[in-house]
């Protein structure tokens, strides 16, 4: 990177000082990843200069030959991995693929009915201060405030009540596994069509650890970065009779050119996606997650639901003497990173919750196991209980910086290495 360094010290500055915090900091972001240097060197590289309006051999800029080879291998690599009949692979963003869903097949004032945002739903599901809050209705279903779990009859009932035009199933905070069978129930029985937003369990879908919604769904839509481990970006996959109005939506109802250079990305990652030790990183992504949050359990911590089917698990906070907000900011002093957020029936704000969240693809990605998710645990612990002690928080980010140099991360980006 020295041409950067000559040209744009300060920028130089700000991706070397983010190397290093990556590489210091044990990142447990549930919908973070560290994608292979393959990924990026497809991102890094001259497809950012083309302009490709349209679809392979549909262009409306010539010079598009070489494009054209990474956008279909991009689409074919997605159907193969995920068996799904059409794959748009032009979206900007997770956000973006639902938003060409939703302009596709509904008229503003249709109904939606969707995860409420506090139980675990995403903005794009109907937020009131989102596109999809402000042009449509938004009905929503959430868990039981018994077992965490989604309550279906109650699912079934609001859909019964309601008549929605569309049912979304998908969350960014749930940390149990979706029935995607019985939401295609409930939509069959009131006409609605299903949308099933994959992204943060799209890794352990292709690996065939979770239910697969493709086959049932009419639109499953993800971002690739979350377990998938790609570029930052977005794909939408449906049935061939929805392909025209999906494309013609995408481009162009919502974008205008493609990022070439993404798109190559991501066709890279669904390679990647298709390896052996893809899916043993997804396999262990999910005993990770199990006992980092077995052992937090057993430390007195409130798991929402009782623990976690997937990749991420919610610590409710209410009988700790601290709030999710200082939580994250404790947790940052001493080296872990990870977001507060609001746990169902939350009786705090969204921007102070009672809740964090965490997962483990990142520390997976980077090679660790069982016995690393005991430390991590024993440092939130300690962390969380010194809250005031600025001192010893010190303390534990020296041990964690010590730790996390045991697992380098991007060793060939050696021009960081100071
Ligand atoms: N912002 C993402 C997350 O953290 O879950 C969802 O898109």
């Amino acid at each position: 990177m020295n041409t950067l360094k000559d040209v744009d010290p300060e920028i130089y500055a700000a991706i070397h000082d983010e190397v290093k915090r990556q590489r210091t900091h044990i990142e447990l972001i549930a919908s973070e990843n560290y994608c292979s240097n393959a990924v990026m060197q497809a991102q890094g590289s001259i497809m950012t200069n083309k302009y490709a309006e349209g679809y392979p051999d549909k262009r409306w800029y010539a010079g598009c030959g070489e494009i054209d080879i990474a956008e279909k291998l991009a689409v074919q690599r997605a159907k193969d991995i995920f068996g799904a009949e059409h794959v748009n692979v032009q979206p900007h963003s997770g956000s973006s693929s639902n938003m060409a869903v939703l302009f596709s097949s509904l008229s503003p004032g249709n109904k939606i009915l969707s995860m409420d945002l506090s139980h675990g739903g995403h903005l794009t599901h109907g937020f009131k201060k989102n596109f999809s809050g402000q042009l449509y209705e938004k009905i929503t279903y959430g868990v039981s405030e018994k077992t965490g779990y989604i309550d279906y009859d109650k699912v079934r009932k609001l859909a019964k009540e309601s008549m929605p035009h569309m049912i979304i199933a998908g969350a960014s905070a749930y940390p149990r596994e979706l029935d995607f069978a019985e939401f295609k129930k409930i939509a069959d029985e009131v006409g609605a069509l299903l949308l099933a937003d994959v992204a943060h369990i799209a890794g352990l879908i292709v690996a065939g650890l979770h239910q697969d919604p493709v086959p049932l769904a009419d639109f499953v839509t993800t971002s690739t970065h979350k377990t998938l481990r790609g570029p930052r970006g977005g794909i939408i996959m449906c049935k061939s009779k929805y392909a025209t109005k999906i494309d013609q939506q995408i481009f162009p109802g919502i974008q205008g050119g493609p990022l070439m250079h993404v798109i190559a990305a991501k066709a890279v990652a669904f390679k990647e996606a298709k390896t052996q030790e893809f899916k043993d990183a997804q396999v262990q992504t999910l005993k990770n997650t199990n006992k980092l949050c077995s052992e937090l359990q057993s430390k007195d911590y409130t798991i929402v639901s009782g623990g976690t089917d997937n990749h991420l698990f919610l610590i409710d906070l209410s009988n700790k003497n601290i709030s999710g907000t200082e939580a994250q900011v404790t947790l940052e002093k001493a080296g872990i990173i990870l977001n507060r957020n609001m746990i169902p029936f939350d009786k705090r704000t969204a921007n102070d919750p009672s809740g964090i969240r965490m997962g483990t693809p990142s520390v997976t990605t980077r090679g660790m196991k069982e016995p690393e998710m005991l430390k991590i645990a024993d440092w939130i612990d300690l962390a969380l209980k010194a809250h005031e002690d600025d001192s010893k928080l010190k303390t534990i980010k020296s041990e964690i910086v010590a730790f996390c140099a045991t697992y380098p991360l991007y060793k060939d980006l050696t021009d960081f290495d100071d």
